[in-house]
């Protein structure tokens, strides 16, 4: 975090590795999302050129080993995210899908054959993955989920629909999720395959600059290789969006990050009866609250983040951890908005956008509802959902 922000010095606690990848990434967003990340919003473009060059910094599977990923540590994973996300949400979450969510899955659960045959291409973004779970009528609860797959011969036939499903329409392949007679199993479509369709949906407040589609699958047809071998059950997707979670912990506080200091400077520099607006009491009790949040934040990131590293993280922490610091990060941007007054609804200030942004942050990867239950669940040993 740059000092203005990190009250704490929580930058001691970052070893010189660590701050050089924040850095690196944050060098990369000054160069190349912040310039235009207000026009990709306005016009609802997610920048495909960028892909490359996310591959290129080294950050698309960064936290996995070998296969071309760079085998980095969790903490410099969600540094990463946090950095990638100050630029904006909707450039974080590809990095998200391809690397915690499609890549993942193929990492954690495929065979050799299928690591060796996508994930180099992915981690260099030649390749581009996505992850379908969400469907239509089943959001917060996956294992309602409609999509079958049927054995057919050695093949296997894929019918279903999904929604809200990230990048599928510039995929070249898609980890689909669906139910068979053995209970849900995972599947790398590549979305050339006859059957498969991808659509954006359109007219979204929200991830303007990103990209999310409904997907039909009618008839897919797949050879009998396709399937992940070491994904059964519910608990296989869960793992995966266990290391997207975690990701927002972080990221999350960095759209915070810079709507606080959005909020700063236009506090500075704004004259109101006769002295700046971050002269006034109202407006400095703004400032100092945001900036609380953002550190204690940061702390709970880092904390989760030496937990990851050390292999002892559970997903109820996860659920800490992403619960917290989406909902204050959207707090804290709405409330940086209303520093920057009218001024602060347009597209020419951040806070806004990330604000936007945000409410789909909240939402996807589990809602705030479902990781208050998931917490509620381990506090009391009770289940809500069963
Ligand atoms: P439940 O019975 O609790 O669990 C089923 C099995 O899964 C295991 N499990 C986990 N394992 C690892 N990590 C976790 N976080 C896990 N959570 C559950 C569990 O132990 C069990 O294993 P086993 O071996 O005993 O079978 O399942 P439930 O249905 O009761 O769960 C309830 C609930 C609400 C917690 C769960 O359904 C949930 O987390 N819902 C939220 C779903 C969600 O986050 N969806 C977002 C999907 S993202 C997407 O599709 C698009 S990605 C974004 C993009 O593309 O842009």
């Amino acid at each position: 975090m740059p000092d203005r922000s990190d009250l704490l010095d929580l930058d001691s606690l970052l070893s010189p590795s660590e701050r050089e990848l924040r850095a690196s990434v944050a060098s990369f967003v000054d160069a190349e999302i912040r310039p235009n990340i207000a026009d990709w919003f306005d016009r609802a473009v997610f920048p495909v050129e960028i892909v490359k060059k996310l591959g290129s910094l080294g950050v698309l599977g960064m936290q996995l080993e070998g296969y071309g990923c760079a085998g980095r540590s969790a903490v410099e994973y969600g540094l990463a995210a946090h950095e990638l996300e100050a630029g904006d949400a909707g450039l974080r979450t590809f990095m998200s899908v391809q690397g915690s969510l499609a890549m993942t899955a193929i990492h954690r659960h495929g065979s050799e054959a299928q690591k060796q045959q996508w994930l180099p291409g992915m981690a260099t973004g030649d390749l581009i993955g996505s992850f379908g779970l969400t469907e239509p009528t089943a959001g917060s609860d996956p294992a309602s989920m409609a999509t079958f797959a049927r054995r057919d011969g050695d093949d296997w036939v894929l019918t279903g629909s999904k929604r809200w499903i990230g990048l599928a329409s510039i995929a070249d392949l898609t980890i689909i999720w669906a139910q068979t007679d053995e209970g849900v199993r995972g599947f790398i479509v590549p979305t050339d395959t006859p059957g498969f369709t991808a659509t954006p949906i359109a007219r979204k407040l929200s991830m303007r600059a990103s990209i999310q589609c409904d997907i039909e699958l009618r008839d897919v047809r797949l050879p009998s290789d396709a399937i992940l071998p070491n994904a059964s059950g519910l608990r296989a997707p869960f793992e995966c969006l266990n290391e997207a979670r975690y990701g927002i912990v972080w990221g999350s506080m960095g759209a915070a990050r810079d709507s606080y200091l959005a909020a700063l400077d236009y506090a500075k520099a704004r004259v109101q009866f006769g002295k700046p607006l971050a002269s006034f009491q109202l407006t400095q009790q703004k400032l100092v609250d945001m900036a609380l949040e953002i550190n204690k934040g940061m702390l709970l990131a880092l904390h989760l983040g030496r937990l990851k590293d050390a292999g002892t993280l559970q997903p109820h922490q996860i659920s800490i951890g992403k619960l917290n610091n989406a909902r204050e990060a959207v707090a804290i941007c709405r409330e940086a908005r209303t520093i920057i007054g009218g001024n602060g609804i347009t597209l020419d200030y951040s806070p806004l956008r990330h604000a936007n942004n945000l409410e789909s942050v909240r939402t996807y990867e589990g809602t705030d509802e479902v990781h208050t239950l998931i917490i509620g669940s381990h506090i009391t040993g009770l289940s809500a959902f069963n």
